[in-house]
């Protein structure tokens, strides 16, 4: 291995164990297609798509040189009161993949600001149709909405909540859908659960009263926290209460997005249209950041049209909201998409993930398999007293044997790039078998 020509301290890394990880450091050096390679020269093969963003694969050439030529053209146009060609075409494109009726985009630079975006976005709408006492935001139990003041007041994630202090005063939580005595290894939707979306409406309500309430925020399959599939029924449910409480429902989309579920998004999947979705990750493909909230177009109209014409009627923005290059990476990460048809190729595939996924059933301390779409979670029984500890140990050694898992606490999360190959499947199962019957 070449010697490293930096040092590790001066990073602070994020969501990361800096001591462990700093005294056996995991440094990734390229990528290509479905492998990266790290400094030692090793192959990993990329079974979470990077952090559930790498779609389209590895450095694709279509997408590289669209953020060359980009980078040469315009490197950065300011984006208040100004405007370039390619955020334009960039979210015409996405608003076309979007549920119907879901058509307007306001773009950010990662899911964290997505969701603040969103929440903020509800809130304004409320006001400007004259019901700014909505102002009560529901989230969910386990839900992950990112790291911003918002996305983590509305998230359910012990561990990113409790060193804060200062949440959102005004939310509330649905309960989570996890259940391993009902639903272990359910395939797909589970059978049991659609009920706990009624907690909205016996709980929730008459505790805050729909006339207080803006909003509910769900990921329609919860990935971080563990591939929570919603029970069969369930987003249904939560749609039907919204709509007869005027309540909204965003969909967090950021890792559901762009093909994991099979259909560009998992609204569409399930079949279930919320009034606004986040979205980030697959959106480039993880190239380059971008992220955004796609609006019903109701919700746009209100807001900007609540205001005198000549004055600015959502002030929010970041400096690099729909930044050249992310939005030139977007364009050509989504032509690719199409050209490929890599969300049918999803689609096609499932099956046979599924299975290769299940087989998993008694290797060892696994203890429930679910799956949907392109994402599978692998349950493992705690060491006693050690949570977490297995699923570290699995996620090492699958490392070893040249195969990137992702875990949280003691589930194994796996999310490939959508233009895996069957007989990749195939090794991504086989070399977690191994591991958990070791
Ligand atoms: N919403 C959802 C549903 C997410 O999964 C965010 C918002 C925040 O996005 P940004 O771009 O701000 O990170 C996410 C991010 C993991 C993992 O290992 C998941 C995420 C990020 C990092 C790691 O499960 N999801």
């Amino acid at each position: 291995m070449p010697p490293r020509d930096y040092p590790l301290e001066p990073f602070w890394m994020p969501f990361t164990a800096n001591r462990q990880f700093k005294a056996a450091p995991r440094i990734l050096v390229s990528a290509r297609d479905m492998h990266y390679i790290t400094e030692g020269g090793q192959r990993i093969l990329d079974g979470t798509a990077g952090l559930w963003c790498v779609n389209a694969g590895h450095c694709r050439p279509k997408i590289v040189e669209a953020i060359r030529r980009q980078a040469e053209t315009l490197d950065y146009s300011p984006l208040f009161q100004m405007g370039h060609p390619g955020e334009f075409r960039a979210a015409a494109l996405i608003s076309q993949l979007a549920p119907d009726g879901l058509d307007h985009v306001f773009f950010t630079n990662s899911g964290s600001e997505a969701v603040d975006t969103a929440l903020k976005i509800a809130l304004a709408y409320q006001r400007a149709r004259g019901e700014g006492h909505r102002n009560v935001l529901i989230g969910r139990e386990r839900g992950y909405h990112g790291v911003g003041f918002g996305g983590i007041s509305v998230g359910g994630v012990p561990a990113t909540r409790k060193a804060f202090g200062n949440m959102l005063a005004r939310v509330d939580h649905l309960p989570h859908t996890h259940n391993l005595e009902r639903n272990a290894f359910s395939r797909g939707q589970p059978e049991w659960g659609a009920h706990l979306a009624d907690d909205l409406e016996t709980r929730l309500i008459p505790l805050h009263d729909a006339s207080n309430i803006a909003a509910v925020i769900v990921e329609p399959v919860a990935g971080s926290t563990g591939v929570l599939v919603p029970p069969k029924g369930y987003l249904e449910r939560l749609r039907a209460i919204c709509d007869k409480h005027a309540l909204l429902l965003i969909f967090d989309e950021v890792i559901t997005g762009f093909g994991r579920t099979g259909q560009a998004f998992a609204a569409q999947t399930f079949g279930v249209t919320p009034d606004m979705i986040t979205f980030a990750k697959g959106v480039t493909s993880g190239a380059v950041p971008l992220a955004g909230v796609v609006v019903r177009r109701e919700i746009y109209e209100t807001v900007v049209n609540s205001a005198p014409p000549d004055t600015v009627e959502f002030s929010h923005g970041y400096t690099y909201s729909g930044h050249p290059l992310a939005t030139a990476a977007a364009e050509a990460t989504l032509a690719l998409y199409h050209e490929e048809r890599l969300f049918e190729r999803a689609r096609g595939l499932s099956p046979h993930f599924e299975q290769a996924v299940h087989s998993l059933k008694g290797a060892g301390p696994v203890i429930d398999v679910r799956n949907f779409g392109l994402m599978a979670g692998i349950e493992l029984e705690p060491l006693p007293g050690k949570p977490g500890a297995r699923g570290y140990q699995a996620f090492l050694k699958c490392f070893a044997k040249g195969v990137m898992t992702r875990v949280t606490g003691d589930i194994i999360a796996l999310s490939p790039p959508l233009i895996i190959s069957k007989e990749q499947i195939d090794e991504l199962a086989g070399t977690l078998d191994s591991v958990l019957r070791d």
